[in-house]
């Protein structure tokens, strides 16, 4: 086999596209933590559009008030599908997800999050004011994505966490800790919280690390740790116990303890 062909550095081709009426609060992503140096790395690239820069008025509007009176302002649909026009024409292709962040779309989750580090990418739709016409959403978004039943003030930052979510499971994205973290977070407690971490001091305000974990014995760590998680879990989450179970997640071992735990209760 010819050397090296296999260990080539894969480049990315995860490209994000992002409408915005405030480029500069994607540097956070572009630039800082893991997903700038996987965006230095060339695993993705990200293109910002302003639909500002799209507007023919002299105020270069981008908002107007809404038909039916109410109060605030709501997008224009002109310089946000003049802005989509030029971020698909730069990418070459129209098949690509148009994703609107929106209180009203289907929950991320971490399968989403798989998904569109699989793709190539996505165009991300960032609203502010009251909303966007309603007539763009209809002509051009193709998914309505929200994190969670809160309003905030623009779709920026639920965009963010979309593509943090998903950039860091690019190939290459995690350092050799992180990605070993990754792998193990599979294996042994995929779909469960995580159960807590601790680091130097010892002994931090009169609160000890737990002897176990500085007990060296791995197999007996390994052990609490999942017990720690399943204990976790069925405080807090057991929706994911739950689904855990169905998914054919829990050992014999964790069915028994969760069963002591209850007892417990
Ligand atoms: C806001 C809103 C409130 C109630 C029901 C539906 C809604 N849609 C929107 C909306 O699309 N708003 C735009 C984006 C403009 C105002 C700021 N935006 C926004 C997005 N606020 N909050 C979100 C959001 C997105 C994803 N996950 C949680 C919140």
């Amino acid at each position: 086999m010819a050397a090296g062909i296999l260990t080539l550095p894969c480049r990315g081709n995860m490209r994000i596209d992002t409408l915005t009426l405030f480029p500069e609060m994607f540097s956070v992503v572009g630039d800082l933590g893991v997903t700038g140096r996987a965006r230095r790395l060339g695993l993705w690239s990200l293109h910002v559009w302003n639909p500002r820069d799209y507007t023919h008025d002299v105020h270069r509007s981008v908002d107007d008030r809404p038909y039916g009176g109410g109060p605030g302002m709501v997008m224009l649909a002109q310089p946000l599908e003049s802005a989509l026009d030029d971020a698909l024409r730069d990418r070459g292709s129209d098949e690509v997800p148009v994703v609107l962040m929106s209180p009203t779309g289907r929950r991320f989750d971490q399968h989403m999050a798989q998904e569109l580090a699989q793709g190539s990418g996505a165009v991300f739709i960032c609203g502010r004011y009251e909303g966007i016409d309603q007539r763009f959403i209809d002509r051009r978004v193709t998914h309505e994505v929200s994190l969670g039943d809160f309003v905030l003030s623009g779709g920026e930052i639920p965009a963010m966490a979309c593509i943090d979510a998903a950039v860091r499971l690019l190939p290459g994205a995690l350092n050799d800790d992180e990605s070993a973290r990754q792998d193990s977070f599979n294996e042994t407690t995929s779909g469960l919280l995580d159960s807590p971490h601790y680091t130097r001091p010892e002994v931090y305000q009169g609160l000890e690390v737990p002897e176990i974990l500085r007990s060296g014995h791995h197999a007996n760590i390994a052990a609490w740790r999942r017990e720690q998680s399943l204990a976790l879990t069925a405080a807090r989450r057991p929706d994911l116990i739950e689904a855990a179970r169905l998914a054919g997640r829990l050992t014999k071992k964790d069915e028994a303890f969760l069963k002591a735990l209850k007892a417990d209760a």
